[in-house]
């Protein structure tokens, strides 16, 4: 029986060796759907206790950063036993980090989980104007639109490009994530769903398709 319990312990504590040998392993024993989608869940919940360990002082901003690309390197190595693949892709999300925010790091997580998940993601990067989160919403008629900011101003951004894409006929569901956001600033934004969690973000959009 595969210990989750220590895939979470070492990921938390960036022992990059030991997680991939550990995922290694598990992928050898073939794995269910629902076990990989545990494994992940391991990983991502061993991601929460860096980010905890940022916030007291005891990580540093190399570690975050460091932690958010073995988290999509554990995903690679999952995605075969997820059978995502943009053959069976199940949806379109187009995803960006709103314009004046250079963050990435949380939009990276979301991105690798949703790949992961079967979604194909269409990354338009960081620091995206409105008028390119419309002009490739029109013309890829996504499923989702996912956007990304933690700055207190990418929220008025993150209103202006909602209401672009309202008024240009564009229905894709908004989901909006970050670390800031709250239920009123969802509301202030007009998006359909915000998070502040990857894994419960993609929870909300499984729901709509
Ligand atoms: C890392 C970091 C940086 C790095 C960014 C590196 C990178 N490649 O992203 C660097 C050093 C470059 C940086 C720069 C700056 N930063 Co900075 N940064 C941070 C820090 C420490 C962590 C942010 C982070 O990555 N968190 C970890 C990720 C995993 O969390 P997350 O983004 O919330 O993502 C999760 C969810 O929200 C969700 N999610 C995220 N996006 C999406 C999208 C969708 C669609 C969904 C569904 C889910 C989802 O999934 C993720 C995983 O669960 C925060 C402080 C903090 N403790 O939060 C400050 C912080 C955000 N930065 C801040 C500032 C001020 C800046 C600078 C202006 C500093 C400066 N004076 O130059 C510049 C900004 C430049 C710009 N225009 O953007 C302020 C913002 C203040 C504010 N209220 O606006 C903060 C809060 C620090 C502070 N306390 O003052 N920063």
């Amino acid at each position: 029986m595969f210990n989750f319990k220590v895939l979470k312990q070492a990921m938390g504590e960036l022992e990059e060796n030991q997680v991939m040998d550990l995922l290694k392993e598990f992928v050898a024993t073939s794995p269910s759907e629902t076990e990989a989608l545990e494994a992940i869940a391991a990983c991502q919940a061993g991601i929460s206790t860096v980010r905890d360990s940022f916030e007291s002082g005891n990580y540093f901003l190399g570690d975050l950063i460091f932690a958010s690309k073995l988290l999509t390197e554990a995903i690679n190595i999952l995605k075969p036993v997820l059978g995502s693949g943009e053959e069976t892709a199940s949806g379109t999300i187009v995803l960006g980090t709103v314009h004046g925010d250079l963050h990435d790091l949380g939009k990276t997580i979301f991105k690798s989980m949703s790949e992961a998940a079967g979604f194909k993601v269409i990354d338009l990067g960081i620091d995206i104007e409105v008028a390119d989160f419309v002009a490739k919403s029109k013309e890829l008629n996504p499923q989702v639109i996912g956007m990304s900011g933690v700055l207190t101003r990418a929220i008025d951004v993150m209103k202006e490009t909602t209401e672009a894409l309202k008024v240009e006929g564009i229905t894709s569901n908004i989901i909006i994530g970050g670390n800031p956001l709250t239920k009123e600033v969802c509301e202030f934004v007009g998006a359909d769903a915000f998070t502040i969690n990857a894994v419960e973000g993609e929870k909300i959009y499984q729901g709509w398709i």
